[in-house]
Parts: structure tokens; C-alpha cells; sequence
């Protein structure tokens, strides 16, 4: 899944493609690039990030959801609000990816349970703005599982069907870098949400975190500045895939994407040999 921030205050691309045309052209050079999925949001949800309007978040991804849909891409939309979701769907888009796993918006669960698409389930405590004083666990396995199985649950009963669902652990959403470490190194007991039954399909989105500007600050403490924090997402990857994750939401596709079939050959060996 390759990113597309419409927007002015991104963490690390914003404003870089908040000009509709800039916007279409990088969709469809991720796709180029490997991207199965294109993810257009219109809302910054970084920490600290305050709301946009409506209207603002409407007027930045409509012409982009358009465009690329009509150039036959999958698009998915990057909303946390019905409305904006009704509305990517009519132009044209094909999967929902909500950060607040249908907490913030009422609305939201209904009416992609109408519309009968796919949809990102993310753990999420609450809105950017104040998220991470939010960033406190005992054992944060545990927790984000059981949140997020409650969370299918609600939404299960309020007519999503579950195997329509796609489960995401939150990466940097009220998380400190060692939160994150933690839900990334057990991928494969959040796919099964605590259920002996078969697993959900998990999306992870850590690219270009500040965890990982954080692991790889200079001797003087200094973050790793976003752009430079690719490779890392890349051996993130690799690791997610190799644990069986469904998708990576990513930044830059073209080595995301080599990551992905060295892995895929890489797991095909390992089964032609059991
Ligand atoms: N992270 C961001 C935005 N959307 N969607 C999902 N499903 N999972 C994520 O982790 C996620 C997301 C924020 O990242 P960005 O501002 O760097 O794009």
C-alpha cells in the first residue's frame, strides 16, 4: 500500500503532495512502483496534528480519489469520517482505512457495513492531538488485542462482516517507541485477536515512524531525520511479511515492494522443504 497525504502537516511528506495534480501523479507512480493498494488521506493524524473541517478534508482527496480510481488503481481512503468515506467510495475508491477503528465517527461502522467493502481496523485511543498522554500500558500485547477484538465485535454487530476486516495494531497512535517494538514483534498473535479461529489479515504502517528516526539517532541523540529512515522501514518490512502480515502501508514503494517478493520466495522455500 503505497501513501498519498493530501495534505499541509503530514509527518514526514507533508505538503509535498497537497496540489491535486502533484497528488494523482504520485499515486500513480507508487502504483508503477509496485503499489497494490494507493491510500489517499486527507487528515494528518500525526501527534499533536489538530482536525481538519470536513469540507477541507472532502475538497483535498476528492479529484485524487477520482483520478486515480478512474485510472484503474485500488484506492482506498484514509478517513476516520463517514461522510468523507461515503463520498471517496462514490468517486470511486474500494477499501476504507479508518486510524480510529470506527471510534470516532458514529457513522462510520453503518455505513461501511452498507457499502460492503473492506476495512482497516486500527487501534486508536483517541485523536492526535493529545493521543500519546494515552501512551500508557501494562502489558501492551495484551491491551491492544483485546481493545482491537472488542472493537471487530462492535462492528461485526453493527453489520460489518468480519472477513471483510483487516486488523491493524496502531503503530505510533498512544504508542512510545517501545510499544511499538512489542506489537511488531508478535504480528502474528494480533492477527488471531486472542481467537483460536483463523486469523484476520494485519495491516502495519510504520514507515518512516519516529521510533525508528528514534533507533537510529546519532551517538549525540539526535532523531534520524524522516527521509533517511527508508532503508529501516524496508527491514521492517521483510520482517512483517515473514510473520505473515496481510499488507505494509509505506512512503516509498520500489524496495518496499522487493522486500515483499524476496520474502514471498523466501517462504515458499522454506514450505517446499517441510
Ligand atoms: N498511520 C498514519 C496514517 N494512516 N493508517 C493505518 N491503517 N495505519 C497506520 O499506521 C497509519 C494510517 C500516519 O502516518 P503518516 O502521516 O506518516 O502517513
Amino acid at each position: 500500500m503505497g501513501v498519498v497525504n493530501v495534505t499541509p502537516d503530514s509527518f514526514s511528506d507533508g505538503g509535498q503532495w497537497l496540489r491535486p495534480d502533484d497528488a494523482i501523479a504520485h499515486g500513480l507512480a507508487l502504483a508503477a512502483s509496485g503499489a497494490d493498494i494507493i491510500d489517499v488521506g486527507g487528515e494528518s493524524t500525526r501527534p499533536g496534528a489538530l482536525r481538519v473541517t470536513e469540507e477541507e478534508e472532502l475538497q483535498r482527496i476528492g479529484p485524487v480519489v477520482s483520478a486515480l480510481a478512474q485510472a484503474g488503481l485500488i484506492v482506498s481512503v484514509d478517513t476516520m469520517r463517514a461522510t468523507v468515506a461515503r463520498q471517496a467510495l462514490q468517486a470511486g475508491a474500494r477499501m476504507v482505512n479508518d486510524v480510529s477503528g470506527g471510534l470516532a465517527d458514529p457513522k462510520m461502522a453503518p455505513l461501511v457495513a452498507a457499502a460492503g467493502v473492506p476495512y482497516v481496523v486500527t487501534h486508536w485511543r483517541g485523536q492526535s492531538a493529545d493521543m500519546q498522554a494515552k501512551a500508557s500500558y501494562v502489558d501492551v500485547v495484551a491491551e491492544v488485542i483485546a481493545e482491537l477484538a472488542d472493537r471487530v465485535d462492535a462492528l461485526a454487530a453493527a453489520g460489518i462482516d468480519p472477513n471483510l476486516m483487516i486488523v491493524d495494531p496502531g503503530i505510533g497512535f498512544a504508542k512510545l517507541p517501545a510499544h511499538n517494538w512489542s506489537l511488531l514483534a508478535r504480528l502474528r498473535d494480533i492477527s488471531f485477536l486472542g481467537h483460536p479461529g483463523a486469523p484476520f489479515p494485519v495491516l502495519v504502517g510504520a514507515s518512516r515512524k519516529r521510533f525508528l528516526g528514534q533507533l537510529l539517532a546519532s551517538g549525540e541523540g539526535v532523531p534520524r531525520p524522516f527521509a533517511d529512515c527508508d532503508d529501516a522501514t524496508v527491514a521492517l518490512t521483510a520482517l512483517a511479511a515473514a510473520a505473515g502480515a496481510w499488507c505494509v502501508r509505506v512512503h516509498s514503494v520500489a524496495a518496499n515492494a522487493d522486500a515483499v517478493r524476496v520474502v514471498a520466495r523466501w517462504k515458499q522455500e522454506k514450505e517446499s522443504v517441510r
